[in-house]
């Protein structure tokens, strides 16, 4: 009787429709084109899927990005506080560079060598904080596959005004044994002997940008589910681009190829789209990102105050120019490729110009003419 009651009643029949036979007749037709915008590829996910690239591979390398993605999401939170909690400024400490540690740069070379050691897969670690390598006497850890050189937080000066910093790691497989006691040469071999690498901005979003080898992917943050989600899949970088990113103020100690070079990208050309648009953040990822998705070109040459430049090749050019060659752009310390250098030392410096193809050979052409 109840049930009679219901069928005659025309609303519940429109459910009764609508949720059988009337639900799959509505997604028919339309169901693959929608059902492409619910789409969400998680890093992790992705991690698994692209593991597949590597026939042999048995999870070593997925499980280590696995970890680095997750003590970026720690160091995040930590970024997302700064001037709330008593995290900005500095930590009291002189670092090995002679730099004045922030809080943050201590904070982030903790929760990232933390996060390494408990991926069970990295045997040691080289960072920008440590004057010499920190080997895992662990007893998995020790027997991993990987050494990994990292910038746990660069850019930190920048941090106490709200601007964009970054994390820059690199991923190498290691010449010692496994079980052996890992040693100095693990961490200086040349960047195209890179297994991965990658960096993270901390900037109006958080975005993790990586590559194993086969392209470039990056990955957004969704800070509502706690997860980076593919958002820039296959980054190619264009050819030629139209900004240059350098620190004008060092002008009158710049090499005289450089100098010209500046003044090339000041003149007016409609062919070539000159002049170009010049912007500087001071922070090596924030600049290297935006060139790369919008084309452009980064400078750090060396100086007279730097005679080597300013950056350090290990663990914040090598794995820059990854990325660069990666999407397709180019890398150079002025000579000759990044990746084809042989680091001597952890905290080596390089003169720097990294971005579109083009127009990094363009600086080395006017660096040539100019020696
Ligand atoms: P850091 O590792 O001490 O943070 O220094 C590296 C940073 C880069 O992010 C940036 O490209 C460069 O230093 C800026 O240097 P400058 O202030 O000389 O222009
Ligand atoms: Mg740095």
């Amino acid at each position: 009787m109840y049930l009679c009651v219901l069928l005659c009643d025309p609303l519940w029949l429109a459910v009764l429709f609508f949720t059988t036979k009337g639900h799959e007749g509505l997604h028919k037709g339309s169901q693959s084109k929608d059902m492409d915008n619910y789409k969400i590829t998680t890093l992790n996910d992705f991690i698994i899927l692209k593991q597949k690239d590597f026939p042999y591979a048995k999870g070593e390398l997925s499980s280590l990005l696995h970890h680095i993605g997750t003590a970026a999401k720690m160091v995040n939170k930590k970024i997302n506080k700064a001037g709330l909690v008593d995290i900005i400024g500095s930590a009291g400490e002189i670092n090995v560079h002679g730099e004045d540690q922030q809080k943050l740069d201590v904070f982030a070379d903790e929760v990232f060598i933390g996060s390494l050691l408990s991926s069970g897969e990295c045997c040691g670690v080289a960072t920008e904080e440590n004057e010499n390598e920190i080997v895992f006497s662990d007893i998995f850890a020790s027997k991993g596959k990987y050494v990994v050189c990292i910038d746990p937080l660069d850019g930190s000066s920048n941090i106490d005004f709200n601007v964009s910093v970054g994390t820059i790691f690199s991923i190498y497989r290691r010449i010692t044994q496994r079980g052996e006691k890992v040693r100095n040469e693990d961490f200086l071999q040349n960047g195209s002997k890179q297994v991965a690498a990658g960096y993270i901005i901390y900037g109006s979003s958080t975005m993790l940008v990586y590559s194993t080898g086969y392209g470039v992917n990056g990955f957004t943050l969704d800070p509502s589910i706690g997860e980076f989600c593919l958002s820039h899949p296959e980054i190619k970088t264009p050819e030629n681009g139209s900004i240059y990113s350098i620190n004008e103020g060092n002008y009158i100690r710049f090499p005289e190829g450089i100098k010209k070079y500046i003044k090339y990208c000041q003149e007016i050309d409609k062919e070539s789209g000159r002049p170009y648009t010049s912007r500087y953040i001071g922070s090596l990822v924030s600049d290297f990102h935006r060139n790369l998705l919008k084309g452009g070109i980064f400078l750090y040459p060396e100086n007279r105050i730097v005679p080597k430049g300013k950056l350090r090749l290990v663990y914040e050019c090598n794995p820059i120019a990854f990325i660069a060659v990666q999407a397709g752009g180019k890398a150079s310390d002025g000579n000759q490729s990044i990746l084809e250098i042989t680091p001597s030392s952890l905290h080596q410096r390089s003169p720097f110009y990294a971005g579109s193809k083009n127009m990094v050979m363009k600086v080395e052409e006017f660096l040539d003419l100019n020696r």
